[in-house]
């Protein structure tokens, strides 16, 4: 870490011992493992936690909590720093702490703000934000610290476990794992236990999770309700996928709907674009307990910077890569949020 950088970490840790917490986390493993840490390690001094709304990304999709306690400590989230901004004057007199690792812009208000990536450190050195503060809370010996702190990881390094691709950080959660008893097969197993919680919308679930994994992570194996989940995330994906309806079919481009509550977005969108690689495939999912959803775009055989460019400058809050997009919409948003989306798209496709 830079020392600008490890200062600003610094001050953030130290700030924050003493005080009432409320943890708001991710709803993936690593924000499921920083926030059991931060349990583990503070204990009754905090007073609750809970993730944002599933698969939103936005200040608004924090829901203040009503009990009464000091700091708000967000950990993992990956929203932008003028999220924070913004969530900084929700808050009355309470302070903020956040601790991330994703790459995003830092916020301007001051605030306890410690995300080595935002400042320019590399992510191959910042794997998960359970590394970042099991190192900034001093390396604690406990090996539920260590496993804790490799389970996120392990979580946010699945893809490249699952490809045999190296990664510094899987070094480090090898290290981590020494002695344990837990190797990095054994914690893949949990991250995909753990990640089901959220694939079926159970707030309930992650919670139970992150109190039983503060206490004994090892147990996570044979959890029963993790197991349930499981299962029940495995029925619905397949559901969603017999479920989806193809709604418009002009050139190349593709409209699905699917209305399910399950988020399953990403893993139905991946694979109708696989299925169909020449097009550009838009799917447009409806969590109706939510009542929010996603339109999510993908193609194979397309770019889709331009549109994203073009959907940023037209004022769309949306999110994505050169051949995948995202935007999140309220229910009533759809119909238009569509409606421009393939008008956009078949601009681009004619210029
Ligand atoms: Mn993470």
């Amino acid at each position: 870490m830079q020392g600008v950088i490890r200062e600003k970490c610094r001050a953030t840790t130290e700030a924050l011992p003493g005080k009432t917490v409320y943890i708001v986390h991710h709803w993936d493993t690593d924000g499921v493992a920083s926030a059991a840490l931060l349990l583990r390690m503070f204990q009754n001094r905090v007073v609750g936690f809970s993730p944002p709304a599933i698969g939103f990304y936005s200040s608004d999709s924090i829901k203040l909590p009503e009990n009464e306690y000091e700091a708000l400590v967000v950990v993992d989230y990956g929203i932008d720093g003028s999220d924070y901004d913004k969530l900084r004057n929700r808050l009355k007199h309470h302070e903020l702490f956040i601790f991330d690792h994703h790459r995003v812009k830092p916020p301007i208000s001051t605030m306890y703000y410690c995300n080595p990536v935002a400042y320019g450190s590399s992510e191959h050195e910042y794997p998960s934000t359970s590394l970042l503060l099991y190192t900034l809370l001093g390396e604690p010996s406990e090996d539920e610290y260590k496993i804790l702190a490799a389970l996120g990881i392990v979580g946010d390094l699945a893809p490249f476990i699952d490809s045999s691709k190296p990664h510094p950080g899987l070094e480090a959660a090898k290290k981590l794992l020494a002695g344990t008893g837990l190797d990095l097969k054994a914690l893949r197993k949990i991250v995909d236990l753990v990640d089901s919680c959220y694939r079926i919308l159970d707030r309930e679930c992650i919670l139970k999770t992150i109190r039983a994994a503060s206490e004994n992570p090892k147990e996570l194996r044979e959890a029963t309700w993790l197991h349930e989940a499981y299962t029940r995330a495995e029925h619905l994906l397949q559901g969603a996928l017999d479920s989806v309806e193809e709604t418009y079919n002009n050139g190349p481009v593709k409209v699905y709907k699917l209305t399910i509550d399950a988020y399953v977005t990403s893993y139905v969108g991946r694979k109708l674009s696989a299925k169909n690689p020449e097009n550009i495939v838009v799917l447009v999912h409806y969590m109706p307990s939510q009542k929010r959803g996603f339109v999510y775009v993908r193609s194979i055989a397309h770019r889709l910077d331009r549109v994203l460019d073009a959907l940023k400058n037209m004022g769309v809050k949306v999110g994505g890569k050169t051949n995948v997009l995202v935007v999140e919409y309220t229910a009533h948003e759809e119909e238009n949020l569509v409606k421009i989306l393939l008008k956009t798209i078949s601009d681009i496709l004619r210029a």
